[in-house]
């Protein structure tokens, strides 16, 4: 049987060697649900980048930059990091260049991976499936909160532990502890994540319609792959 595990928080990642696994990257609020709304939505292709400056050096060579730090989008960025920016006919065939605090983050250390996915709940379907038809074994990156562990990620993976449940099996008991979580709150993730850190510091920016969407499932099919380090839909 493959196994499934979870990585909490990308500061844990020396604890999972990456070469023959499949990373599923996941940061619900709000980075990957944004990329994922973005590819359903027609964009070309995101270059995820950890780093400010490269990213706003891309703007010369044309791509749209688009991110946040501490949840506010970057001065002189194209577009922030809601996953309403990325909808509708204005976002189709553009190439992204996106940075985030710790989306882009997680990326970049899951790199050295066999294959790196886009998770969140907006194509949670998709990712289960993509998983079922894969050879590997997978590990769940939580993107988490600058190394802490975050719920919103870590119900993401008990979700996909949950669905996969009778495929894959648990590596350690990350991914248990992640799917207990995720049954208890399963029938209202929006009540459930009130008290949760990321949660009240967006409260604090005034953005509150981004969570509802960023945990409603399968509203998409699209899995963006991470090829060359430029994610794309293939
Ligand atoms: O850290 C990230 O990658 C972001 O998704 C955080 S925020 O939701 O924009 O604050």
């Amino acid at each position: 049987m493959k196994t499934i595990d979870v990585c909490l928080s990308p500061e844990l990642m020396h604890l999972y060697p990456v070469q023959d696994k499949t990373v599923v990257v996941v940061d619900i609020l709000r980075a990957t649900s944004c990329m994922v709304t973005a590819f359903a939505h027609g964009v070309e292709s995101i270059t995820p980048i950890a780093n400010l400056e490269e990213c706003q050096n891309l703007k010369l060579r044309g791509y749209v930059i688009s991110g946040e730090r501490d949840g506010k989008k970057v001065e002189g960025f194209d577009k922030g990091n809601s996953p309403f920016e990325y909808m509708g006919e204005q976002v189709r065939g553009l190439k992204i260049a996106f940075t985030t605090t710790n989306g882009t983050q997680a990326i970049e250390k899951s790199k050295g991976a066999k294959d790196v996915i886009i998770g969140s709940f907006l194509n949670l379907n998709a990712v289960a499936k993509y998983l079922l038809l894969n050879e590997h074994n997978v590990l769940v990156v939580c993107a988490g909160w600058k190394g802490k562990v975050n719920l919103e990620d870590t119900l993401f993976a008990g979700a996909l532990v949950d669905k996969l449940k009778d495929y894959l099996g648990p590596d350690c008991d990350a991914p248990l502890a992640a799917q207990h979580l995720y049954n208890i709150a399963k029938d209202d993730m929006v009540s459930f994540l009130n008290a949760s850190s990321h949660v009240r510091r967006l409260n604090k920016l005034n953005i509150h319609d981004d969570l509802k969407f960023c945990v409603t499932p399968d509203q998409y099919t699209v899995l963006p792959r991470l090829i060359n380090g430029v994610l794309q839909l293939r």
